[in-house]
């Protein structure tokens, strides 16, 4: 187990990675990437059994970014992890890399599911948890959803079904950032109560700060204790997280930032070194 303070500088460099392949790329999705990143630095850091030795062996945990835009954030936990290498993160969205702007599982080890249509992922989450009741294979299914995402209808057909079929090796998070592409969630469709809703549809619900590590690693240790039932982590964040002009802005839900921003960003983030 990572302390908070190890978790705390891996979820760092992550961020400066983000920030680094958008500006290279000149293209991506840094405010939904940013917001996630101590929930997922924690899941792959401290709880999720994912190495170098069992990626491609089905006797593991897996992961469903269900919000498929914030693959920056997936490639750059997948680099901090030796799966794969730091170096290739500048290939982000060019032609012929592996690292395109949503997530191939076909082509990047360690990614469980191609993604990037929103609400696909979490009925992909619900068959691979049933997969795994079928062939009493314990390993869990986790899945980040968007709080955006959350207005496709399919999300909620894929509720219903993990609750139908008991599905307590599933755990969803749902970055409840506010925000989506073009505003506030509650003015463009709006889906809350989001955690009222999970539990009117059966589900364990566990609250959370979404940037506090003791909230976030504890909510993973309830959701493994819940029996009968899926699990969702309904995390408040900030969009744009660590980045300060970013923070709440839906205008940096998917624009680059020229060379000045990353500037600032990188030195708000602590510079641009690995350390
Ligand atoms: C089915 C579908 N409709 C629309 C889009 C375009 N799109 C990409 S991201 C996004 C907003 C998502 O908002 P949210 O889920 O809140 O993401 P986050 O704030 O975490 O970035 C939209 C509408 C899409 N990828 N898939
Ligand atoms: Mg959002």
């Amino acid at each position: 187990m990572y302390n908070k303070e190890e978790l705390c500088k891996y979820s760092n460099n992550i961020r400066k990675n983000i920030v680094k392949m958008i500006a290279h790329a000149k293209s991506g999705h840094p405010g939904g990437s940013l917001s996630a990143v101590d929930m997922i630095t924690c899941l792959y850091f401290n709880v999720m059994d994912i190495n170098h030795e069992n990626v491609n062996s089905i006797e593991r945990d897996r992961f469903v970014l269900s919000k498929g835009h914030a693959s920056p954030l997936l490639y750059a936990v997948l680099a901090e992890k030796g799966l794969i290498p730091e170096e290739e993160l500048m290939t982000f969205r060019q032609i012929n890399s592996r690292l395109q702007g949503h997530p191939n599982m076909n082509y990047v080890p360690g990614v469980d599911m191609s993604t990037g249509s929103l609400g696909q992922g979490i009925s992909c989450a619900v068959g691979m948890a049933m997969a795994n009741k079928l062939d009493e294979n314990n390993h869990r299914v986790y899945v980040l959803l968007g709080d955006g995402e959350c207005e496709e209808g399919q999300v909620w057909e894929a509720a219903m079904a993990a609750a139908h079929y008991k599905l307590d090796n599933l755990c969803a998070m749902i970055d409840y950032n506010e925000l989506q592409i073009d505003g506030s969630i509650h003015d463009v469709m709006d889906p809350s109560p989001l955690d009222k809703k999970f539990e009117a549809f059966g589900w364990h619900v566990i609250e959370i700060d979404g940037h506090d590590y003791d909230q976030i690693e504890k909510a993973f240790e309830e959701a493994k204790t819940v029996k009968g039932c899926p699990t969702l982590i309904f995390a408040h964040t900030t969009k744009g997280k660590g980045v300060s002009f970013m923070e709440n802005q839906a205008g940096w839900h998917g624009s680059a930032p020229n060379e000045e921003q990353l500037k600032t960003a990188l030195e708000e983030l602590g510079g641009n070194d690995h350390d």
